[in-house]
Order: structure tokens, then sequence, then C-alpha cells
């Protein structure tokens, strides 16, 4: 059995090289690859978040532990992805306009691939125009927005009115550590989910 704690640990520590080899023998080793997110990946970045609340660490350290877990991620995004078989639907996905963080959008768009979504990532910063634009021209079904700052947020409701005003029919799912089910209610979102995983069964019902 891999160790996952150490993994955790590699991600606390910003160790990348780390990250990455125990990540590639516990695949190796036949560990599941969702086992590896939760318990390795996701377990050290909880903590990195704790942390940084208690202002115990901050920005830098911060920063060198999500670059650590995006490496091990590059590893494990194909593992994840091979569990899914025909793409099931397609959406663009985006972190909205002001907002860098991007961890949690790709746990989505990985999880959403390895459901089988075809899934178009826009990255982060994405204006409502961008999304109108990529929405439009790429005929998806759905359209995922992620916000983790509180001031980035409204940018989500900008880019719904936009994408009425066009006339996209797409429908759109919203999530991030501050988004609410009652604030996706709010601006008219069809869709809320507070993770990755809730986001597939999410995602799946709007394309049903
Ligand atoms: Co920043 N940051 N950050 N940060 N950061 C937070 C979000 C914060 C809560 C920290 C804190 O103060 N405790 C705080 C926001 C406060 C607020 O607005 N309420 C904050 C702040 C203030 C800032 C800066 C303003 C700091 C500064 O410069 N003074 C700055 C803003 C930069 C910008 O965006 N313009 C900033 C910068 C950064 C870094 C660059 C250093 C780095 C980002 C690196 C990167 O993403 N590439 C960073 C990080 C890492 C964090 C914390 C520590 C961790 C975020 C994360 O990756 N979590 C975070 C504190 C925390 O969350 N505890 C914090 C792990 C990730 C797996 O979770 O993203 O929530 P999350 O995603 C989850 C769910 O929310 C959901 O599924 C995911 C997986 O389960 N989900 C969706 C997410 N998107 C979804 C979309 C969906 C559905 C579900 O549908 C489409």
């Amino acid at each position: 059995m891999a160790d996952l704690k150490a993994l955790a640990d590699a991600v606390i520590k910003g160790d990348q090289a780390t990250a990455v080899s125990i990540t590639k023998v516990a695949l190796e080793g036949g560990t599941a690859p969702k086992t590896v997110l939760d318990q390795g990946l996701i377990a050290g970045m909880d903590v990195v978040g704790d942390r940084f609340k208690k202002n115990e660490i901050y920005i830098p350290e911060v920063l060198i532990a999500a670059r650590a877990m995006k490496m091990a991620m590059e590893v494990l995004e194909p593992e994840l992805v091979k569990a899914g078989v025909e793409p099931i639907g397609k959406l663009v996905i985006g972190t909205v306009q002001g907002d860098l963080h991007d961890i949690g959008k790709n746990l989505v768009a990985m999880m959403l691939k390895g459901a089988g979504f075809e899934v178009i990532d826009l990255g982060v910063d994405v204006s409502p125009e961008k999304f109108v634009q990529e929405a439009k021209t790429r005929g998806v079904q759905l359209i995922g927005m992620s916000a983790l700052l509180t001031t980035t947020m409204p940018g989500m409701e900008k880019t719904i009115k936009a994408l009425q005003a066009a006339g996209v029919s797409a429908k759109v799912m919203v999530g991030g550590a501050p988004v609410t089910e009652n604030f996706a209610q709010k601006i008219g979102a069809q869709g809320y989910a507070p993770d990755a995983a809730s986001a597939v069964d999410t995602a799946k019902r709007l394309v049903a």
C-alpha cells in the first residue's frame, strides 16, 4: 500500500519531486487514482488551506504547495480520465474574471473527464465575453464556472446575464468555496456543486 500520508506531507511541504514520485509509485502499485487524489493530494491541500487560514503559513508556501499538487495531478489525470468511456456531454469550464484560483476547477474538470465528459478548459480569469464566445462556437450543453473569492462571485451573475443576452441556451453550473446553493439559485444558475465528486452528479443531471 502506497504511503498516502507521505504524499499529503509532500504537498504540504511543496516537495514536487516527492509528490510526483509517490503518486507514480501508488498508481504502479495499484492504488485507485481516486484514493491517491482524496487521501494524498486533497488531504495535503486541506491542511495547507487550514494553516493559511490560521496565518501559520503565507502565500509563498501556499503557492509552492499548489505547484506540487499540480505536478502530481499531471501524473494522476490520465489515470482518472481512463475510467471514462463515451463522452456523455460537452462543456466549457473556467475560473471567473479576476480570480486566479484553479486547483478546485482543475479537479472538477478532471473528475468530469473521468466521468466521460468532453471538457474544454478556458483556464483562469475568464471574462463573461470569453464564456459567451466559447460556449457559442464550441456548441456545448453546459458551462461551468468556479470562484474562490467573494469579490469575484459577481462575475458569475454577469456571465449568466451575458449568456442570456447572447441567446446561449446551455445550462450553467457553479461552484467554489464561497459559492452556495442559495447564491446559485439567486443568480439563475441551473446547477451547483460543493465538491468535485458532486459536480459530476450535477453535470450528469443537467445534460440528461
Ligand atoms: Co487564495 N484565497 N488568494 N490563493 N487561497 C483563499 C480562497 C482564501 C479563502 C484564503 C483565506 O483567506 N483563508 C481567501 C479568499 C477569501 C474570500 O474571498 N472569502 C484567498 C485570498 C484572499 C487570496 C488572495 C486575495 C490573497 C492575496 O493576494 N492577498 C489572492 C487572490 C489572487 C486572485 O485570484 N486574484 C490569493 C492567491 C492564492 C494563491 C495564488 C497563492 C493560491 C492559488 C493557486 C492556484 O489555484 N493555482 C491560493 C490558494 C491555494 C488558496 C487556498 C489556500 C486553497 C484553495 C484551494 O486550492 N483549495 C484558499 C483557502 C482555502 O480554501 N482553505 C485560498 C483546494 C481546492 C481543491 O478546493 O478550490 O474550494 P476549492 O474547490 C473545491 C470546491 O470548492 C468545488 O470542488 C473543488 C474540489 O472538491 N469547486 C467546484 C470548485 N470549483 C467548482 C466549480 C463547480 C463545482 C464545484 O462547477 C463548475
